[in-house]
């Protein structure tokens, strides 16, 4: 119904700010147990009774969500020049959120050529293939709840979006991905156990439709399903036997949407069940901290968890103590809301 509809906006949204905001001290990292000690008592320390203290400030990936959120609320029918010309300003006015080297470009092109057309510069990135980074689904959570109920308009829009930076396959197949585990989430019961059989294999189904043979025969033409497959295989080994190196080896940790998005995506299916060394009783907090232990991207690959968990159990579990630490909270839930206004 509508009540539990909004509460998964505002826990999409929320989910993804979070998962930034904590995750940003720790990106670039390598996770010993010592560090991982020491994000245990982070967390308790946020989550316990409210104490003043430094913001948590958002990074690149919140400020491009906002811009994407901003875009589908004023124009719902999607100007992707209004997107990129909001893209641009913000960078401009807000340049030290930790952009990636290749977006800085692209913003610089796309303002030199006063916008002319919002898809070349990407296009011309990295000898023409364009960028492989995960810029595209870490800011893909407002479209994910706008086309909700539309499978087309999902597709056509988080493209698009996405080629405004980056025009690698792997990038736009990201987000894609990403998108379609938002959506997933969004049907489940938050009181209900998720089916990790039927909810991985829903995923690989649609990403048959997605990486498509075209006329070449590259034996790593469908690198998500594989990644996918790979993913089914660690959630089923023994949880008691530490998987981490296999999670990194094999999904990856790292900038490029091959190697975070599949592994945000594992991240909250296995922290639906209890993770040694995460002590906690919320599922939320389960998530998003077993994603930065991971080390690496751990932003990015926090934020697209926390979408994913907050998508799945709304905004309700998303502990308050926790939520104040972060800049822009009470903003972000406007932006949730708004959203949902404008279905
Ligand atoms: O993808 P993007 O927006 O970066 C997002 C990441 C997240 O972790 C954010 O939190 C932020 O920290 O950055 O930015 P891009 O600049 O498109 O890509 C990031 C980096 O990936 C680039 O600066 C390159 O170093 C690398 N990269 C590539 N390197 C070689 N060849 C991306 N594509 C390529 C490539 O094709
Ligand atoms: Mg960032
Ligand atoms: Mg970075
Ligand atoms: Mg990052």
């Amino acid at each position: 119904d509508n009540i539990l509809l909004k509460s998964k906006f505002r826990g999409c949204m929320l989910g993804a700010l979070l998962g930034d905001c904590l995750g940003a001290p720790f990106e670039g990292e390598t996770m010993t147990a010592g560090g991982k000690l020491i994000l245990q008592k982070y967390f308790d320390k946020l989550e316990g009774p409210y104490f003043r203290a430094p913001i948590k400030t958002y990074t690149d990936d919140t400020a491009m969500t906002k811009s994407v959120a901003k875009s589908l609320i004023d124009k719902p029918a999607m100007d992707f020049k209004f997107l990129a010309k909001l893209f641009v300003k913000e960078y401009f006015s807000e340049p030290k959120r930790g952009y990636g080297q290749n977006v800085i470009d692209v913003f610089a092109k796309l303002r030199r050529s006063k916008f002319e057309d919002v898809f070349k510069p990407a296009k011309e990135q990295f000898g023409g293939i364009g960028s492989y980074g995960n810029g595209g689904a870490m800011r893909v959570s407002p479209l994910a709840l706008y086309f909700h109920n539309n499978n087309e308009g999902a597709i056509d829009a988080v493209t698009k979006a996405t080629q405004i930076t980056h025009t690698h396959k792997d990038a736009i197949n990201g987000a894609l991905l990403q998108t379609m585990a938002i959506q997933q989430c969004l049907k489940l019961d938050p009181v209900e156990k998720i089916n990790l059989q039927e909810f991985t294999d829903s995923l690989i189904e649609k990403m048959k439709k997605i990486e498509t043979n075209e006329e070449d025969f590259e034996d790593d033409e469908k690198p998500y399903q594989v990644k996918l497959i790979y993913l089914q295989q660690i959630l089923k080994s023994n949880a008691d036997c530490d998987v981490d190196d296999d999670v990194i080896r094999l999904l990856g940790n790292d900038i490029s949407a091959l190697g975070s998005v599949p592994t945000a995506i594992y991240c909250f299916l296995r922290a639906q069940k209890d993770i040694p060394g995460i002590r906690t009783d919320n599922k939320f907090r389960r998530c998003v901290q077993y994603a930065i232990s991971l080390g690496g991207d751990t932003d990015t690959i926090a934020s697209m968890t926390g979408s994913l968990a907050g998508a799945y159990l709304g905004e309700e579990y998303i502990n308050e103590h926790i939520i104040k630490h972060c800049e822009y909270q009470k903003e972000m839930l406007e932006v949730a809301d708004n959203l949902f206004a404008v279905l």
